[in-house]
């Protein structure tokens, strides 16, 4: 197997002058630096990870500042990737949390600049089948945009041979100024499972709106959601998704969580793009899904 390429090799092929620009970030991970008209972004090739996105003066990711930066461990915040499972593996105990995608290095495939956005396409193809959940010929692609928006399609390829079956799900973190204070529209009368209660399934009432531990898989969602926060509103845009999930840990998770401070719990709401349980994809051979979120500061 190739080894990985280095920073001075992917900065002679893909670096934009000005543009984007890779280097060496926490931990000496590769990361991808973009500055555009509008946006400044993070992308590190572990995980295809995105870590930040500044746009109108407000970072919309949250990022622990406890985040592990190492190989073997996923980044805390920013958009981590899970597939080709969602959570627990269903009959493994010993798979990793989400799937494997998060804690592998991805292959740039292309940077573009394109009027005032910038594309940047990251692959993971691994060489080998991946136990039975990954078999040889399925191509894992984060196809990202970084314009006035944040766009992200993971892109999943099927030439394995045989129909593919997988989750995903773009577990995004997003910044906010007091959780307490956050509502999230766009899912009332939209059935959820309640994870914080036996699976439980409920209807949503309104907006989602925090006062504990919260952690909630809606299902057959609308396209669009949005966070409010008392200061500004975060538009989040979907194609090809089904579920959405919402997380925030409170108290006493936040602090079982050795990656995570404390009180960082009021300081962040997951709001993730998914295609899980009931919403699993089943993908023919020869066939391509992308599933796309599109983050926007409203
Ligand atoms: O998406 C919510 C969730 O499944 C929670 O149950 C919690 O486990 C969270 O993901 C974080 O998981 P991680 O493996 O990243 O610590």
């Amino acid at each position: 197997m190739n080894a990985p390429p280095t920073v001075d090799h992917l900065q002679a092929e893909f670096g934009l002058t000005g543009i984007v620009h890779f280097e060496p970030g926490e931990g000496g991970l590769i990361c991808a630096r973009v500055r555009t008209r509008h946006a400044q972004a993070v992308i590190y090739l572990h995980g295809a990870h995105v870590t930040r996105f500044v746009t109108g003066g407000r970072d919309l990711l949250f990022l622990s500042e406890k985040s592990h930066y190492q190989a073997d461990t996923p980044i805390r915040g920013g958009v981590p990737i899970c597939f080709p499972w969602f959570g627990p593996h269903a009959t493994d105990s010993s798979a990793p949390m989400h799937g494997l995608a998060r804690t592998r290095q991805f292959a740039v495939e292309s940077v573009a600049a394109r009027d005032d956005d910038v594309e940047i396409t990251l692959r993971l193809r691994p060489g080998q089948p991946i136990g039975d959940a990954w078999p040889l010929g399925v191509t894992l692609r984060h196809r990202i945009v970084i314009g006035s928006s944040l766009e992200m399609n993971l892109e999943v390829e099927n030439a394995s041979g045989a129909p593919f079956g997988f989750e995903e799900a773009l577990h995004t973190y997003f910044a906010v100024n007091d959780i307490h204070r956050v509502e999230v529209s766009g899912l009332d009368n939209t059935e959820y499972l309640d994870k914080t209660d036996g699976m439980n399934r409920k209807k949503q009432v309104g907006p989602v709106r925090f006062t504990g531990e919260t952690d909630r898989v809606y299902l057959a969602t609308p396209a669009t959601t949005t966070i409010h926060d008392g200061e500004c509103d975060i538009e989040i845009a979907t194609d090809h998704a089904d579920a959405t999930v919402v997380w925030n840990p409170w108290i006493a998770k936040a602090a079982a969580m050795p990656d995570f401070g404390d009180d960082e719990w009021q300081r962040m709401v997951c709001v993730e793009t998914a295609n899980c349980g009931r919403h699993a994809v089943n993908l023919p051979d020869g066939m391509t899904h992308t599933m796309t979120a599109r983050l926007s500061l409203k």
